[in-house]
């Protein structure tokens, strides 16, 4: 009858409430590493009774801060939440225990927790206590927030992103390697974002001695205090130790306690070490033409953001990356995923197909 919500009218209410969620969990974009970025509503009767996001690991977990805002009024709710509750104690206890304490009636979460700790065992846990739970609502959506997360837990392995400033031509400085500055003010700030996301910046040697780069994350337009952003881990790719860290070493980037120097060839195992030993799931390459080649030709580049200026530098200047196919069939090739004005420059973003 009239009363009855329709099972259209439901899975749209779903839609847009999950979609507040994820507003909620993108608070924590920037800080929760290495935990993920997660959101939660409680909704009762069509209104809003609670929200809350995960601030940062060591704090408590989205639906802990949306419960408390509810109080009584999450008897009975719906609650939304970006990621599976948890069903593990880990520095905080089970949400699934928090949920199912607080009597919500339902829960829809917009994909399962791939932490071997949880996986699945949040949404049994729910269920056998008699809650209904819908499972894969704006899965897409909510896992853009923590692809490094989600790859890393699934494969041990860190997302990676390869960031490139290029002129029209594809080339990144003079031949003398002056560079200063081809892309503009924008772009260098919508990198800070990047690496705002990542646990882990590598670069290599030659970058450092050539540029000297800070590596640091900076902007203000972050909309999040700078103080809370855990500082990204800066790797040093020195292959053939040309650069001895020491208190009075000529570049800022080897003074720093942080900078990890990795002087092994094999980028496989650096990716996977930053997984196990650092909790790196999130990785930012920024370095010259033979570094973004080797992860290139090695198949270790998730996404490939290229930040394109309008200008050329002709064909003396350097090329983006030093990469040999033999023949045409050896090209590699990409799926734009999304292009962007900043400022005066192209942002465009591509994945390997
Ligand atoms: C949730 N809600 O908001 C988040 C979850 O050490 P802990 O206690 O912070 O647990 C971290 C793990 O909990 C993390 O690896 C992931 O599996 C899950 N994150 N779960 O129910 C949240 N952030
Ligand atoms: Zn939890």
């Amino acid at each position: 009858g009239n009363e009855m919500r329709t099972e259209q009218q439901t899975q749209a209410a779903d839609r847009y409430f999950m979609m507040l969620a994820i507003e909620q969990a993108k608070r924590g974009l920037y800080t929760t590493r290495p935990n993920p970025a997660v959101g939660c509503v409680l909704v009762k009767d069509g209104h809003i009774v609670g929200q809350g996001f995960h601030p940062k690991a060591g704090q408590g977990h989205a639906e802990v801060y949306a419960l408390a805002e509810a109080g009584d009024a999450a008897i009975g709710a719906t609650a939304y939440v970006t990621l599976e509750p948890c069903s593990h104690t880990g520095r905080t206890p089970p949400c699934a225990k928090a949920l199912i304490a607080a009597r919500v009636a339902r829960v829809v979460v917009a994909g399962l927790d791939p932490n071997p700790q949880v996986s699945g065992r949040g949404v049994a846990m729910l269920e056998a206590a008699g809650i209904k739970v819908t499972v894969g609502v704006m899965t897409e959506q909510a896992e853009a927030l923590n692809t490094g997360f989600l790859k890393a837990m699934r494969t041990q392995m860190p997302y990676v992103r390869l960031k490139i400033a290029t002129s029209l031509d594809g080339r990144t400085a003079m031949a003398d390697g002056s560079s200063k500055w081809i892309t503009s003010e924008d772009a260098r700030q919508d990198v800070q974002h990047l690496r705002a996301r990542s646990g882990a910046i590598i670069t290599g040697s030659q970058t450092v001695i050539a540029d000297d780069p800070a590596l640091t994350v900076r902007s203000h337009r972050l909309g999040v205090d700078l103080s809370e952003i855990p500082a990204p881990k800066v790797v040093v790719l020195d292959r053939r130790a040309r650069l001895t860290p020491s208190a009075d070493a000529p570049y800022q980037l080897c003074r720093r306690d942080a900078t990890v120097f990795w002087r092994t060839d094999d980028l496989t195992a650096l990716l996977r070490d930053l997984v196990q030993s650092h909790q790196c799931h999130d990785v930012l390459v920024e370095a010259g033409a033979q570094v973004a080649g080797s992860f290139l030709a090695q198949g270790l580049v998730d996404e490939l953001i290229v930040y394109q200026a309008p200008c050329l530098l002709g064909s003396a200047a350097r090329p983006m990356v030093t990469y040999h196919p033999l023949s045409l069939a050896e090209q590699l090739r990409f799926d734009c995923v999304s292009h962007e004005r900043i400022g005066s420059d192209m942002k465009l973003v591509f994945k390997p197909v």
